[in-house]
């Protein structure tokens, strides 16, 4: 922690997104409002106190941080506050700010509401609602009233936005800590616990289970980290304290030979331990977060091993992924669950060719470099409405590009691929004498999602050409939570017409989700592991997606994308 009064990165980041929405309500222009955002983006994704950056001066090394931005951060280390913001804070009110998060409202909008009805927040808008008044105005009607209420009922207590953490978010510092603090002399042992190690979608906070010859030394490191803002409490057993980022961290000290009871215990879920507990009475044993205590002998026995508490109940050690209380302990032994390497192609990537920013070569280069012996290249279809639109025509001289770069390297195969559109009549963007010419083909719905997502789901998968359903839910964590589908149906028409589901690794999505992935494979389906890359950086989302699958308990046969290509390719129901 760099200045024990410092702002954190993620109270920096809220001032300045605060900022970029409040310009944006006052009518400012939109570069200025992106310029606030995406500086808010980088200083909340930013592992170090950029705090301690910005008195180095070196806060503009980070992306989207220039002069401006840098000239506010130092008033307000300087002076405790930003000018522009007290003044804008001055002129509209907060409440105004809630209500341009409502879905359907926005910044042009909730001003219109602000200007001529003095609405100024969530209550006042309620207000206005019931006395029929926002419909009187031009660009509202009875209608909005009525969606408007919706979703101020939806929101409820949440209008300021979601408390958990993007498990990529929360890795990324919680590993960095973790090495920090294994550098640490007189410290012997640090893991992480808790959702984190689970590899769940989402984390509330960051469990760390530590063991030290010297416990002073290692909580002396984690107070003076530069990862950490701020520590609430701490004694000699712990601390707890936030990150940069924002994540609250439970850090524990045990001793040695309690690491392993320790270590299940914090890495729950809670579920896990209590049908762990459960289990356990009926061999007369009592577990608990220190030992195992055997009614027949009135002794307690620790383990400094996890994998030795599992032995000691008769289980095998069960992966963490898996500790979910969803029929785990009933395992006699564990399957060998899919992993990273296993993966031997991606079918999910996009180029410049539509939204990505790297070449069809540069893709397929950096693929190579990853170890990967094939890659679809699945730009988007025209009606996609981001990014360039690939018209029929364009799409044919893609094919011929993707053709030519295959020939020229070696070492790995490029297909001809496309992410097509599911239009709101279940419709494909491209004609089927295109599709057939292509090796891969992702159908996924991206527009109009309130319009029977399921019935257009379901009529891709029965549609010949249709390789797997690309991000199947349209799920975004945080963000949304996706259709609402008919899994049972969708997952019925896969099964029926030989059509793949794809668990898309981006981490915003990791969807299918991990119960549904499990179900799909259940009903005799496979799952494709996709990176959905729109950069060369991002085709390492195959982790995030592995991540998901190992907790579905799929193992390497069950995800289509683990076979060498010409096996899969004879596996699809195309017949092309
Ligand atoms: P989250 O919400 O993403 O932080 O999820 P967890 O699983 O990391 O939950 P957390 O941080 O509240 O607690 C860490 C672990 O500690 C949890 O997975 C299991 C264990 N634990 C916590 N509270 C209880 C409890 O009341 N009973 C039992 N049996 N275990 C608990
Ligand atoms: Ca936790
Ligand atoms: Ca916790
Ligand atoms: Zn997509």
């Amino acid at each position: 922690m760099a200045d024990a009064k410092d702002p954190s990165n993620a109270a920096i980041a809220d001032l300045l997104d605060e900022l970029g929405d409040l310009y944006e309500l006052d009518g400012a222009v939109v570069h200025r409002v992106l310029a606030y955002r995406n500086g808010a983006k980088a200083v909340r994704e930013a592992p170090r106190a950029v705090a301690a950056m910005v008195r180095a001066g070196t806060v503009t090394e980070l992306p989207g941080i220039g002069a401006t931005l840098e000239e506010k951060l130092q008033a307000l280390l300087t002076t405790g506050s930003i000018p522009a913001l007290e003044k804008l804070r001055g002129k509209l009110p907060a409440g105004l700010l809630q209500i341009t998060r409502l879905p359907g409202l926005g910044p042009k909008r909730a001003r219109k509401l602000h200007d001529a009805l003095g609405v100024d927040g969530p209550v006042a808008l309620r207000d206005a609602i019931a006395a029929h008044r926002v419909r009187e105005l031009p660009g509202f009607g009875a209608k909005s009233e009525e969606r408007l209420l919706a979703a101020l009922d939806a929101a409820g207590d949440d209008l300021a936005g979601p408390e958990r953490h993007r498990l990529d978010r929360a890795l990324q510092v919680g590993e960095a800590l973790v090495a920090a603090l294994r550098e640490v002399p007189g410290v012997d042992r640090v893991e992480l616990a808790g959702s984190a190690r689970r590899r769940a979608d989402t984390v509330k906070d960051l469990d760390v289970i530590a063991t030290a010859e010297d416990p002073a030394a290692l909580l002396a490191a984690f107070r003076s980290s530069d990862l950490i803002a701020d520590v609430e409490r701490g004694g000699e057993a712990g601390a707890h304290g936030t990150t940069q980022t924002g994540i609250g961290v439970d850090l524990r000290v045990v001793a040695p030979d309690q690491f392993g009871n320790l270590l299940q215990h914090f890495t729950g879920s809670k579920a896990h331990n209590v049908a762990i507990r459960e289990a356990a009475v009926k061999r007369g044993l009592h577990v608990s977060e220190y030992g195992i205590l055997d009614d027949a002998t009135g002794e307690s026995e620790r383990f400094a091993r996890e994998e030795d508490v599992y032995a000691r109940l008769g289980l095998p050690w069960i992966p963490p992924e898996l500790r979910e209380d969803r029929g785990e302990l009933r395992l006699t032994e564990v399957p060998r669950l899919v992993e990273p390497g296993d993966l031997r192609g991606d079918l999910h990537m996009h180029t410049t060719a539509s939204d990505g920013t790297a070449s069809v070569r540069e893709m397929a280069l950096a693929a190579r470099d990853r170890g990967l012996e094939y890659v679809a290249i699945t730009d988007h279809s025209a009606s996609h409405g981001f990014g360039n639109a690939v018209s029929a025509d364009r799409l044919r001289e893609l094919i011929a590009e993707v053709r030519a770069v295959d020939d020229e390297l070696d070492g790995i195969t490029v297909l001809a691929g496309s992410e097509v559109n599911i239009g709101t009549d279940g419709a494909l963007d491209y004609p089927d004498e295109l599709l057939v010419e292509l090796d891969w083909v992702v159908a996924s719905v991206h527009t109009a999602f309130t319009s029977d997502p399921t019935r257009r789901i379901v009529a891709a998968c029965e549609h010949p050409l249709v390789d797997v359903i690309g991000h199947p839910t349209g799920r975004k964590l945080g963000q949304r939570t996706g259709y609402e589908l008919d899994l049972d149906r969708v997952v019925e028409a896969a099964r029926g017409s030989g059509t793949f589901l794809e668990i898309n690794g981006s981490p915003a999505r990791r969807d299918l989700h991990d119960v549904h992935a499990r179900a799909a494979r259940d009903a005799g389906v496979l799952l494709c592991i996709d990176s959905d890359a729109h950069r060369t950086e991002t085709l390492e989302n195959t982790l995030w997606g592995v991540m998901t699958a190992r907790r579905a308990w799929l193992t390497a046969q069950d995800v289509a994308n683990t076979r060498p290509w010409p096996e899969l390719r004879a596996l699809r129901k195309g017949g092309r």
